[in-house]
């Protein structure tokens, strides 16, 4: 059968170039052109203070991330996860959200974090898994939470926040509320379990969730193409019955709109909606990769020129919202408070060994009683020899 039918064959036996695009797709919706110029007719009206406010959250993303890279290359954290290049995906999905809204981050979202307002302190004190952290240091590098803002934990495991945004926005829907769930993954994430029973629900139950795919080119050091058959991951909405659209993840108006639309349809109880931001990942996967293996250089230079910061910098200088005076302070006045915050996190001590038995039972059973006065016993004998408020060897 699938012989006879020629023109299906040749499709399917269609070379696949094991790389990431050079140019962005023409399928993307966009805002700006190639010359970083508005197209009139879809550019979304935003007040100034917006603009500005969303420009000052993609350089904190950007200079969050340099000092979390630096960081790690001091050997002063142990683990640190860049978003270099993917600021206008987080900034531009962010800013189109209520703060009522729940957020299901990935691993790469640190932008999201600071839009919510998430502290720069708090963050810090995760990457050192101090006692200031939220976690008590039980949590990975990277792996914010900040409940209070209604920004879920991120966890390692790909794709098991698309489950959990489905749940809390069916769970919306039911009470009635008109809060909303977005959740965030890669390309590799649409290839897992969860991204397929989180689709399946949200299509079926009409759930009110914003899909947002970062198509970054990479699953760590796997080429999109090599991980799915699918050309795109926008497609792959057909299947669950729900909207989807693609659109240029290096500009932020663009990734502004897509979602507001998106959020808008949610809240009108039409259902959920899968946006694929196209882009390509700056940066290593993280701190422990090297992309110059396995990246090709062309490609990377063809997107560096595409930099979403500079991109939106260049439409706000036109609109003469924006010069190099701006700049200049602006940079200053996010590297001292940076700067302020580090100081501050790293002299925070390591979490008390008895942190260990809080948050799970109410009231510890017997064993762990016993468990816990002799790791105590121990720790206070060990510190008659060895010095033990180091925290865990990086
Ligand atoms: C279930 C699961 N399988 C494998 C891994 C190992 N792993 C960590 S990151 C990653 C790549 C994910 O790529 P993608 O979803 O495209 O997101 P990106 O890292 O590009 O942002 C993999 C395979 C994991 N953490 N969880």
């Amino acid at each position: 059968m699938l012989e006879k039918n020629s023109k299906l064959k040749k499709k399917t036996t269609k070379k696949i170039v094991m790389k990431a695009p050079a140019v962005l797709r023409a399928d993307c919706f966009r805002v700006l052109d190639e010359n970083n110029r508005p197209n009139e007719k879809v550019e979304p009206k935003l007040s100034k203070e917006m603009l500005i406010r969303m420009y000052r959250n993609m350089m904190a993303t950007r200079l969050f991330d340099e000092r979390g890279m630096l960081l790690q290359r001091q050997g002063r954290i142990g683990f640190y996860v860049p978003s270099f290049g993917q600021e206008a995906i987080q900034i531009g999905t962010a800013a189109a959200l209520k703060n009522s809204d729940w957020i299901f981050p990935s691993y790469r979202e640190p932008g999201v974090f600071l839009s919510r307002g998430a502290g720069l302190f708090e963050m810090l004190c995760n990457l050192w898994g101090n006692q200031s952290d939220v976690c008590k240091g039980r949590q990975m590098p990277v792996h914010y939470s900040f409940s209070d803002l209604k920004l879920f934990s991120v966890s390692s495991p790909i794709a098991t926040q698309v489950i959990q945004a489905v749940g809390a926005s069916l769970a919306s829907k039911i009470r009635n509320e008109k809060d909303i769930a977005i959740t965030y993954f890669g390309d590799g994430g649409t290839s897992e379990n969860d991204f397929h029973t989180g689709l399946t629900f949200a299509g079926a139950m009409k759930t009110p969730t914003v899909f947002i795919c970062t198509n970054n080119g990479f699953a760590i050091s796997v080429p999109t193409q090599k991980q799915t058959g699918a050309q795109r991951m926008v497609d792959k909405a057909i299947g669950y019955g729900m909207p989807g659209i693609a659109v240029d993840g290096n500009d932020v108006l663009a990734v502004y709109s897509a979602t507001q639309e998106a959020a808008d349809r949610a809240r009108r109880g039409e259902g959920p909606t899968l946006i694929e931001c196209v882009t390509l990942r700056m940066g290593p996967h993280s701190s422990s990769d090297d992309p110059t293996r396995y990246r090709d250089a062309q490609v990377f230079e063809a997107w560096a020129k595409r930099d979403p910061i500079q991109r939106f910098r260049q439409y706000l200088e036109r609109k003469k919202l924006w010069d190099e005076k701006k700049q200049e302070d602006l940079e200053k006045e996010l590297k001292a408070t940076l700067a302020e915050a580090v100081e501050k996190a790293e002299k925070e001590p390591p979490p008390q060994l008895d942190t260990l038995f809080e948050d799970v039972y109410a009231e510890l059973t017997p064993q762990l009683v016993r468990q816990k006065e002799d790791l105590l016993a121990e720790q206070e004998l060990r510190g008659k020899f060895e010095n033990t408020s180091e925290a865990f060897p990086l």
